[in-house]
C-alpha cells in the first residue's frame, strides 16, 4: 500500500511515538487486550445477540482465518457494507487479524458509489448483508463485482457460506503494521465521488483512546450506536470502538428513529450515545410524550452537523442528559466540549481538539493568512490522527492539503481564547444533509448524464429539519423539457444513495451570470445559494 497514502514526515512520526500517541499496537492486537481485561463483560448487544469480550474475541479469530482462507491476503481492500448489526465488530476486528483493509461503505450507498469504491481502491471483495431495509445488497454487490474486475469474492453475512467461514479453526496470523493502513473512510466530498481517506492503526487507536476518556466511558458505560456504525462518528466518537477500549458494552440499534432508540435505552439502560441534530430534535419532541424509562442517559453527544443554540439548550431538559458537542471528520480532527465545560461552552461552541498536538489555524480563505483571535476563518488543522492525503488522490491532494501538511477542512470558524471553535460556516462545495454530506458536484454530474439536461448546479437550501437540502438548478438541453420528477427519478436510478437525490429540482432558462460574466460552477452556486436564501 506505500504510495498509495501519504505518511506523516518521519520525524514527525517519530514525535508522536515519543509523545506516547502512537504506541505501536494493531486494532487485533487491542482486541487480545480487551478480552484478557474484561473477558465476561458484555461486549455488544443486538437482536437476540449479546456477546462478552471472550466471545467477541474468538469469533474476529475465527473470522479472520476464514477470511484468510477464503483467498484473502494480508493489505487486500475490502468493501465492507454492513448494516448495524452485532456481526459488524467480529467482522472488522476479523478483516483487522487478517491483515485485510476494509472501506467503510455505508448502508445508503447503491451500485454507483459501491462500484467506485471497489474500482478505486482495486477492492479483491465486498462483505456484506442479504436483503436489509428493503434493499437487496447481495445482489447490488454482485453487479459491482462482475463490473470490477479486482473483485474476486462476494461474501454475504448470514449466509451459510458465511456461516462456514467464520467457523473456521482460529490460527495465529501475522499482526500487520501498525504504522499502515488499518482502512479506508469515506470523505463527505466536494468533488466528485468521495474521497477515500486512509487510517493507521496507530493514529486511530489515538483518537479512540482520547475519545473515551474525553466522554468519560467506563466498563459500566453503555453505548448506543444509531447511527450507522461505519461513519466515522459512531465507530469513533467515542463510539462503539472508544466503547470497547473502555471494556463497555455496544448496543446496536437497527434505525436511529426515537421509538426504537428509546426502547434500547430503556432495556439495556443506556448511558451514552451520540446523534445528528435533526436525530436530536426529533428525539427532544419525542421524549415530551414518552413512557420509556430514559433515566440512564447521562450523555448526549451532537455532531456531524451544527447544532444550533435553540436545539443545544432543549437538550438537557428534554432527555435528562448532558449534552457533548462533537464537530469532527473523518480526515482526522475531533472537537469535543469536555463535560466539566462552563454551560455557555457547551451550548455556543463545537468544541476544542482531542490533543495538545492538534495544531489548528483559522485563517484568511482569500489570502491564506491567519486572521486576528476571535475572527472567522477557513479552518485548517494538521496532528496525529489526522491525514496527510487521501488514498490515491495526488491531484486532489495538492489543493486539499498546504504544501506543509495541513489539511483545508472547509469549514468557517472562530476561535474563543480557550480553543474552542465556533462553526459559523463552510467554504466547501457541500452540501450538510442533517450530518450526511452531498457534494454538489457528484449530483452534478449524475444529473448532467441526462440527455435533457444541458447544465445543473446543485446548491443548499436552509430547511428547518434538516439544516440544509439540495437544490438542483437546471439548464434544459434545446428542445427538451425534463421535469422534476423525472430527473429525481433519473439520478435515483443511477443507482446512488437516496440521500443524493435532489430534494428540488429548479428548471431555469439559463443560470445567472456574475458581473464579469463569469459562469464557472462555483460562482453560480454561490449566485445560486443567494437566491435560493432569499426566496426563504
Ligand atoms: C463527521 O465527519 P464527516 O467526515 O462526515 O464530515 C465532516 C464535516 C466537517 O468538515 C463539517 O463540515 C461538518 O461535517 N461537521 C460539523 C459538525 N460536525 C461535523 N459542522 C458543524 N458542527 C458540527 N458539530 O461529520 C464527524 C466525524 C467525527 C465526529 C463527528 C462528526
Amino acid at each position: 500500500m506505500s504510495g498509495d497514502h501519504v505518511p506523516w514526515p518521519p520525524e514527525v512520526a517519530a514525535r508522536h511515538r515519543a509523545a506516547g500517541h502512537w504506541r505501536g499496537q494493531t486494532f487485533g492486537a487491542l482486541l487480545t487486550s480487551l478480552a484478557s481485561a474484561y473477558a465476561e463483560r458484555t461486549a455488544v448487544v443486538g437482536g437476540d445477540v449479546r456477546w462478552n469480550y471472550t466471545e467477541l474475541d474468538e469469533r474476529a479469530h475465527r473470522i479472520a482465518a476464514g477470511l484468510a482462507d477464503a483467498g484473502l491476503a494480508p493489505g487486500d481492500r475490502v468493501v465492507l457494507q454492513l448494516p448495524n448489526i452485532p456481526e459488524f465488530l467480529p467482522v472488522v476486528f476479523g478483516m483487522w487479524r487478517a491483515g485485510l483493509v476494509p472501506v467503510f461503505a455505508l448502508p445508503a450507498h447503491r451500485h454507483s458509489e459501491l462500484r467506485y469504491f471497489a474500482a478505486h481502491s482495486e477492492a479483491a471483495a465486498i462483505v456484506t448483508v442479504g436483503e436489509h431495509e428493503r434493499h437487496d445488497h447481495a445482489a447490488t454487490a454482485r453487479a459491482v463485482a462482475s463490473d470490477v474486475d479486482s473483485v474476486r469474492r462476494v461474501l454475504v453475512v448470514g449466509s451459510e457460506e458465511f456461516a462456514d467461514l467464520a467457523a473456521a479453526e482460529p490460527r495465529e496470523l501475522p499482526d500487520p503494521d501498525p504504522e499502515g493502513v488499518a482502512f479506508l473512510q469515506l470523505s463527505g466530498g466536494s468533488t466528485g465521488m468521495p474521497k477515500l481517506i486512509p487510517r493507521t492503526h496507530d493514529d486511530y487507536i489515538y483518537s479512540v483512546r482520547e475519545s473515551a476518556r474525553i466522554c468519560a466511558l467506563r466498563p459500566d458505560s453503555v453505548y448506543l450506536a444509531a447511527l450507522p456504525v461505519a461513519h466515522n462518528y459512531p465507530l469513533s466518537s467515542p463510539g462503539v470502538l472508544g466503547a470497547l477500549h473502555a471494556g463497555a458494552a455496544v448496543v446496536m440499534a437497527p434505525r436511529p428513529d426515537a421509538d426504537t432508540a428509546f426502547r434500547l435505552i430503556e432495556a439495556e439502560r443506556v448511558t451514552i450515545t451520540g446523534v445528528v441534530p435533526p436525530l436530536a430534535a426529533a428525539w427532544v419532541q419525542a421524549a415530551a410524550r414518552t413512557e420509556r424509562d430514559l433515566s440512564s442517559l447521562e450523555v448526549l453527544l451532537v455532531g456531524g452537523a451544527k447544532c444550533g443554540r435553540e436545539l443545544a439548550e432543549r437538550i438537557g431538559p428534554a432527555l435528562g442528559c448532558r449534552l457533548q458537542q462533537v464537530f469532527g471528520m473523518a480526515e482526522g480532527l475531533v472537537c469535543y466540549t469536555r463535560l466539566d465545560d462552563p454551560e455557555e461552552t457547551v451550548l455556543g461552541t463545537q468544541g476544542r481538539p482531542i490533543s495538545p498536538d492538534d495544531e489548528v489555524r483559522v485563517v484568511d480563505p482569500d489570502t491564506g493568512a491567519d486572521v486576528a483571535p476571535g475572527e472567522t476563518g477557513a479552518l485548517l488543522t494538521r496532528g496525529p490522527y489526522t491525514i496527510r492525503g487521501y488514498y490515491r488522490a495526488e491531484e486532489h491532494n495538492a489543493a486539499a492539503f498546504t504544501p506543509d501538511g495541513f489539511y483545508r477542512t472547509g469549514d468557517l470558524v472562530r476561535r474563543r481564547p480557550t480553543g474552542h471553535l465556533e462553526v459559523v460556516g463552510r467554504a466547501k462545495e457541500q452540501i450538510n444533509r442533517g450530518g450526511e454530506k452531498v457534494a454538489a458536484e457528484e449530483v452534478e454530474n449524475h444529473l448532467m448524464a441526462h440527455p435533457g439536461v444541458l447544465d445543473a448546479a446543485v446548491v443548499a437550501v436552509p430547511d428547518p429539519y434538516l439544516g440544509e437540502r439540495t437544490c438542483a438548478y437546471v439548464v434544459p438541453a434545446a428542445g427538451a423539457s425534463p421535469t422534476g420528477p423525472e430527473l429525481r427519478g433519473f439520478v435515483r436510478e443511477r443507482g446512488v444513495a437516496a440521500f443524493k437525490v435532489p430534494d428540488l429540482v429548479q428548471v431555469v432558462e439559463r443560470f445567472p451570470v456574475t458581473g464579469v460574466g463569469k459562469t464557472s460552477k462555483r460562482e453560480l452556486r454561490a449566485a445560486l445559494a443567494a437566491l435560493a436564501r432569499t426566496k426563504e
